[in-house]
């Protein structure tokens, strides 16, 4: 009992009543769940760093609420941020001038805009690839659709200055590398100048109409909508200019990169043959009815999802009932904004009772169609977009 009252820091009234195994609630850490405010059907994958998926029914949403946002953390989640301090530098090798503003002046001295993004983990669907590949075990979770408000990154680069020599962006967060070391970042990435000059990448703070979740990068986060999520660093405070790619934490080696020409399942790959990952590739999620619905015959039944297809746009969706034989095509909504998923519906009937799986595949504009077996097997388990197949029972 001692040893837990030092822990607590103070005496524990009453504590001879406690049981020889029972760990006092003031010691136990925080569940997940509730301190991210998150539906309790979404998987936790990891706890340090937290990683946290949400499963395809729980996607059904046009725009995804937080509850049902998958976490992805490379280090810990930063505590006791101050809004009212907080501070964004743009500096680098290619910048003008040094500059540096409080959230206050970002927001009073730039157009806001709102856009819906869809963010993607590089890694969503590694589960899948053989042989495995090493890191978050992600199925099909990885991915969400809010809608972000912020302020261009572009505007804020320009009031800047940005030299003719400028290449890339990098950002730096406040984050903590699991190791405690302040030298090291858990993340640093970032991206080439043409991307970070779209109209849709922005330096966000709200989120679904609100402040930006502490999880999702309270108070200020960058957002690039159809590249791996990874490049939307969280909880930013810094931006540098560079005069080359940005080499800082997770963008060398193999992190976020597939080799640059197809190779062999299980094949090493040296790291000067790995190429970064820009936009996402074409991929769809059937987000209702949950796999293993049961259906009563001689209903129809009425699906529906998202698709989306990084920096293209979906052109054409379908689904199959007969293992892909053969295709059907469903509706397809326009996009609210460039970089934002699609909807889709379809009404299906069943010729008779059993077993079946209903199987959804998205074309993009370039006539990509997403692959029906696993795509190319790479070392890191990136880009997985094999189409999503669900199953129902029909009695
Ligand atoms: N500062 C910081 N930014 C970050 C990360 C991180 O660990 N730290 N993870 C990145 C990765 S790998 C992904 S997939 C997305 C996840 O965003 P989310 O947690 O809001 O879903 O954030 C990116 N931005
Ligand atoms: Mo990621």
């Amino acid at each position: 009992m001692g040893y837990f009252a030092l822990l607590l820091g103070t005496d524990i009234v009453f504590g001879e009543h406690m049981s020889a195994d029972y760990l006092p609630l003031g010691l136990q850490a925080p569940d997940p769940f509730e301190l991210y405010n998150k539906n309790k059907e979404m998987v936790l994958l990891n706890d340090r760093p937290l990683n946290m998926e949400a499963q395809a029914h729980l996607l059904d949403d046009d725009i995804t609420p937080e509850s049902k946002m998958f976490i992805r953390n490379n280090g810990l989640v930063p505590e006791n941020i101050k809004p009212l301090t907080w501070t964004l530098t743009i500096d680098g090798e290619s910048v003008r001038k040094k500059k540096t503003y409080t959230l206050e002046e970002l927001k009073s001295k730039f157009k806001h805009h709102t856009y819906q993004l869809t963010l993607e983990c590089g890694g969503n669907g590694r589960s899948e690839f053989d042989p495995p590949a090493k890191g978050n075990q992600w199925t099909i979770g990885a991915v969400h659709c809010a809608e972000w408000t912020g302020v261009r990154l572009r505007d804020v680069l320009e009031d800047a200055g940005v030299k003719n020599d400028a290449v890339y962006i990098g950002y730096h967060a406040i984050d903590e590398h699991l190791s405690h070391d302040p030298d090291k970042e858990p993340i640093s990435r970032g991206c080439p100048m043409s991307k970070a000059f779209q109209d849709e990448t922005l330096l966000a703070f709200q989120m679904n109409g609100k402040d930006i979740p502490l999880a999702h990068g309270f108070p200020l986060r960058l957002v690039a909508g159809g590249w791996p999520a990874s490049v939307s660093g969280k909880w930013i405070n810094r931006i540098s200019i560079r005069n080359k790619v940005h080499d800082g934490t997770k963008m060398k080696g193999s992190a976020y990169r597939v080799p640059c020409e197809p190779v062999a399942p299980g094949k090493k790959v040296k790291d000067e043959n790995m190429c970064i990952i820009e936009s996402m590739p074409v991929k769809s999620l059937i987000t209702y009815p949950k796999t293993g619905a049961m259906l009563s015959k001689g209903k129809s039944l009425k699906i529906r999802g998202h698709a989306w297809a990084g920096e293209s746009e979906v052109t054409k969706m379908e689904y199959s009932i007969d293992f892909g034989a053969t295709w059907k095509s469903c509706r397809l909504s326009e996009p609210a904004n460039r970089l934002a998923w699609q909807h889709f519906d379809a009404e299906i009937r069943f010729p008779k009772s059993g077993y079946y799986e209903i199987w959804a595949k998205a074309t993009d504009a370039e006539g990509t169609a997403q692959p029906m077996v696993l795509p190319g097997w790479n070392p890191k388990g990136y880009l997985n977009n094999a189409c999503h197949r669900i199953a129902v029972k029909i009695k």
